[in-house]
């Protein structure tokens, strides 16, 4: 690793406002490259201050278009945004852009606006925490609203939206049973819904039909999520939904309940990681692991003890 790319310089190059080197430290940290751990420890105390908004819906709902309206209307207001797309076919990563050319000029051209695209796959410590410790180093450099893009159909989708200060899920009429079609588990956490490509017919059948999904599973003392009609092509609904953003990111952060929550999970993933990782090492050591695995053929052993044996050796390395 050259000098320049050591975790003190990167870090000090987040924290001086570099983009390059901020955009190296990401990619530090997504490949769990040499000292991504210092810079994250070093960047933590920092971070907190930026709003992570989560966007999530099926493909071709919008997001994309809605996140590069979103933030183009958010530079307008002065804020410094980033955007984490975690979308293989997202025109950010270089994707078809079709009718929205300009707006994807004046995004990629706009200063105050950041955009990652992120692989789902292949990202050593997993998409999620890819995604997170990213909103975390774009936190620390400046960025006053993050804005995460995911295609809501995995468990990781999901993972990385409960990451998020505010969930938007995008629905769109012309999709059959629309509210079905939103995955279970997004529902209970989505903050604000929103019924996009309403110039084409039937947007209003399906903000009824989330209106009245939600007045049946949203509990007394809970407040009801709103629901917002957009049309990107039209330019319709955009500021307001822009506004109830801002507003929801007045009110304020999570509660202490909430973030206690969201800590836990984070260091139980980390510490699975870390396991992982650890486990990974041993396992590396091939001698040992054919001596294992050739006991085990002979029957003189068993993947069971074996394992265990393992988790042994594991335990005395750390004491
Ligand atoms: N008619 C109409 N088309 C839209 C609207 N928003 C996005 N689209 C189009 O829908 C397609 C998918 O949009 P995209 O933002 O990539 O969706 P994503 O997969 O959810 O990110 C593109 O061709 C967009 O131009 C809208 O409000 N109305
Ligand atoms: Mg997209």
């Amino acid at each position: 690793m050259a000098r320049t790319d050591s975790w003190e310089n990167l870090v000090k190059g987040v924290i001086n406002g570099d983009v390059r080197l901020m955009a190296r430290l990401i990619t530090v940290v997504e490949n769990r490259q040499p000292g991504w751990q210092e810079a994250m420890k070093r960047l933590y105390p920092e971070s907190g201050s930026a709003t992570v908004i989560g966007i999530t819906g099926s493909p071709g709902a919008g997001k994309s278009s809605l996140t590069a309206s979103i933030a183009l209307k958010l530079a307008e207001k002065n804020l410094k945004v980033g955007i984490i797309a975690v979308d293989p076919s997202s025109p950010f990563s270089g994707g078809a852009i079709l009718g929205d050319r300009l707006r994807m000029q004046k995004l990629f051209t706009c200063e105050q606006i950041f955009i990652r695209s992120m692989a789902t796959r292949g990202m050593l410590g997993g998409l999620c925490h890819a995604a997170r410790d990213s909103a975390r180093i774009l936190d620390v450099f400046g960025k006053e609203i993050i804005i995460i893009e995911t295609v809501g159909v995995g468990q990781d989708e999901v993972d990385i939206v409960k990451t998020a200060d505010q969930v938007m899920v995008v629905c769109v009429p012309g999709q059959g049973d629309s509210v079905q079609a939103i995955k279970a588990g997004i529902m209970e956490i989505a903050d604000l819904f929103v019924v996009n490509k309403a110039d084409k017919p039937g947007a209003d059948e399906v903000v009824a039909d989330i209106q009245s999904m939600l007045e049946l599973s949203v509990e007394a003392d809970q407040s009801i999520p709103s629901v917002i009609k957009t049309s990107v092509v039209n330019n319709q609904g955009i500021d307001e939904l822009v506004e109830q953003l801002l507003q929801a990111r007045q009110k304020g952060f999570l509660s202490r309940e909430k973030e206690s929550l969201r800590i836990r999970a984070e260091m139980k993933t980390l510490l699975e990681e870390e396991i992982f990782r650890t486990v990974s090492r041993v396992w590396q050591d091939n001698e040992i692991l054919e001596q294992l695995v050739m006991e085990i053929r002979e029957r003189k052993n068993d993947p069971y003890s074996a394992v265990q044996a393992m988790m042994q050796v594991y335990k005395s390395d750390k004491n």
